[in-house]
């Protein structure tokens, strides 16, 4: 079912020019890391790319559909009542995979969809692999607007360009995003892959659209929150840190094992209840932005 109410909030929040801080969205890979998130304060979930393809066992790279994606989105309603951002990538390239990517997606519970100019296929933007192209602009234009015409208001529109990971300039990389507000984006997001940070605070004194800013900070974590704010950003999504979390801990749990033969000898300490486990199952969600 859909949840304009949620989508409104989290429009409403983004344009809130009285906020004194940006929101702040994790990466939820599932209905466990959604009730995390919600239990430390976050004010969004991000339904990344990188993450389910990861959990699925897959490359980051136009492999999943729509219907993984809703699956993701339905679990993680179950634990929380946060709005749901999900990472559509180029939304499978056309206008008609797009207008099914949100139509899909809204009936699974999404308040938002982020939808990006990389070329199909895509591949993730620090993908040491290969370069990202860029598609035409005027592609992620038209499905902006046929995303609009196929679910209104009742899904908050991300339009992000990859154009700076790709080597373009800031002047470039601006007028795209102009372009993708002007088209009926609700926020865009001009991704940069630059450590230092000195990019990101290059795009906020650039951006001079009323459409609001959103950041997604891997590249430069030494960048704050706060200063991502004063920067001019209004919500900073952290797409992958709880994975990359729960990763470093599954692995040194499973080491410690081989070690010393036992997880109680080993980790215990560090290792939830099992009580805590079952309770993220139960009724009575967490909320709420
Ligand atoms: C994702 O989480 O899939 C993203 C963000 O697109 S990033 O991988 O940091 O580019
Ligand atoms: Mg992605």
């Amino acid at each position: 079912m859909s949840d304009s109410t949620v989508a409104s909030r989290l429009r409403d929040a983004l344009n809130d020019s009285e906020r004194k801080r940006p929101l702040l969205a994790v990466g939820a890979v599932n209905a466990l890391a959604a009730h995390v998130a919600a239990e430390a304060g976050f004010d969004a979930l991000w339904v990344s790319g990188l993450e389910v393809s990861a959990a699925s066992g897959l490359p980051d790279a136009n492999v999943l559909g729509p219907r993984d994606l809703s699956d993701v989105v339905a679990s993680l309603g179950r634990v929380t009542d946060l709005p749901v951002i999900v990472d559509i990538d180029n939304a499978g390239g056309s206008e008609r995979t797009a207008e099914r990517f949100a139509h899909d997606l809204l009936r699974a519970g999404a308040a938002a969809v982020c939808v990006e100019d990389s070329s199909y296929p895509k591949c993730n933007s620090f993908s040491a692999h290969r370069a990202q192209a860029l598609a035409d602009p005027d592609l992620l234009c038209e499905q902006v607007r046929r995303v609009r015409k196929v679910v209104g208001d009742d899904l908050v529109v991300l339009a992000r360009t990859e154009a700076l990971i790709t080597g373009e300039d800031l002047a470039v990389a601006v007028a795209r995003a102009e372009a993708y507000a002007d088209a009926g984006a609700d926020a865009v997001l001009i991704h940069s892959k630059d450590v230092t940070g000195e990019q990101a605070r290059a795009i906020g004194r650039a951006w001079n659209h009323q459409v609001p800013l959103v950041s997604v900070p891997t590249a430069f974590p030494d960048l704050s929150a706060a200063e991502l704010g004063e920067a001019g950003f209004r919500l900073c999504i952290y797409a992958n840190h709880l994975s990359r979390a729960a990763l470093s801990g599954m692995r040194t749990a499973a080491r410690q094992f081989r070690h010393g033969g036992s997880f109680c000898s080993t980790a215990s300490g560090s290792l939830a209840e099992v009580g805590d486990l079952m309770r993220v199952g139960e009724p009575g969600a967490l909320s709420c932005l």
